[in-house]
Order: structure tokens, then sequence, then C-alpha cells
């Protein structure tokens, strides 16, 4: 395997866990009356969907809901249902592992990083390279 020498020795960490939802409301109760806590809502344009984040120990869990139609949770929820849509890893430097996935023949969605929830860099990798899971890669901006 090669490994980009900007990313070695570097350790990623779990972000989000991401679970597409037909509605935010209702979903976002169930996870506080389990003792989650909304910290806050959010319009991702370029994801054509609504997000609620909920801190959850050292990570988070992200409920999705789709905006319209054409969004990719609108598309998995007709294909497979609600349910556990994505996991995301946060990484120092989100363009040097793309080179490493690149480098790797592990297949990216996304050729350039592009905005996510919270003003993040973010990129998706395809399931078929990451054991059936959709993996996103997240870099803080700030
Ligand atoms: N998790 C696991 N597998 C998934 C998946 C998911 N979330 N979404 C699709 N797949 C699988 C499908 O089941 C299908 O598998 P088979 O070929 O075995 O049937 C394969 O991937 C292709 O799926 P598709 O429905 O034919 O193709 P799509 O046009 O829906 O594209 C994907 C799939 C992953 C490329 C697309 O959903 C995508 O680009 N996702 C990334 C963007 C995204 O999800 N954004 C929302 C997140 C918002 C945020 O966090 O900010």
């Amino acid at each position: 395997m090669k490994t980009n020498e900007f990313v070695k020795g570097l350790r990623a960490k779990l972000d989000h866990i991401g679970i597409a939802v037909n509605d935010l409301e209702v979903a976002t109760k169930v996870y506080e009356m389990l003792g989650l806590e909304l910290e806050e809502r959010e319009v991702v344009p370029d994801q054509g969907v609504e997000v609620a984040m909920l801190p959850a120990g050292d990570t988070r869990i992200e409920l999705l809901c789709p905006m319209n139609e054409a969004s990719p949770v609108a598309k998995y929820i007709e294909k497979r249902g609600e349910g556990l849509h994505h996991i995301a890893l946060q990484v120092s430097d989100i363009r040097a592992t793309m080179a490493t996935c690149v480098a790797n023949d592990i297949r990216l969605i996304d050729k350039e990083p592009r905005t996510g929830a919270g003003g993040k860099l973010i990129a998706f990798i395809h399931p078929k390279s990451t054991g059936g899971v959709l993996l996103e890669l997240t870099q803080d901006t700030e």
C-alpha cells in the first residue's frame, strides 16, 4: 500500500455517524429522549439536506433529512428506507488523504473537497471501496 507522506503517522478520528431520516423533528426527539442534546440544525445546500447534530461522547450523531428528490439521501431512502447512511472520519489534511486514495485505487466520489455541514471541507469515498459503507472524509477549516 502506498502511503502519502503527509498522511503517514497522522491519526484520523470518528467525526460523526450519519443517519438518513424522513422527518428531522421526529427523529431528533427520539435521540433527545435517549439522552443526547441537539447541538445545531443546519441546511447544507450543496448536499440537498437539512441536518441535526447531536454530540455523543467524542463523536456525534448526524440526522440527515433530504430537501429534494435529487439529494443522494432521498435516493438512499427510496431504495433502502431510513437507516445508517455514512460514517465520517476527521482527517488533518483531506487533500493528502484523497491523494493516498487515488494512489491506492480507492474510489473517490469527489475529485475535489467541497463544503459540508459546519463549513468543513468534505469528500466522499464510494462504498464499493470501503466494505459497503459510504465514508466521508472531513477536515476542519478553522
Ligand atoms: N451506503 C452504502 N451503500 C450505498 C449508499 C450508502 N449510503 N448509497 C448507495 N449505496 C450503494 C447502493 O446500494 C448501490 O449498491 P449496488 O450497486 O450493490 O446496488 C451502489 O452504492 C450505487 O448506488 P446507486 O443508488 O446505484 O447510485 P447513486 O446514484 O445513489 O450513488 C453514491 C451512490 C454513494 C455515489 C451517492 O449516494 C453519493 O454520491 N453519495 C455521496 C454524497 C452524499 O451522500 N451526501 C449526503 C451527505 C450529507 C452530509 O453529510 O453533509
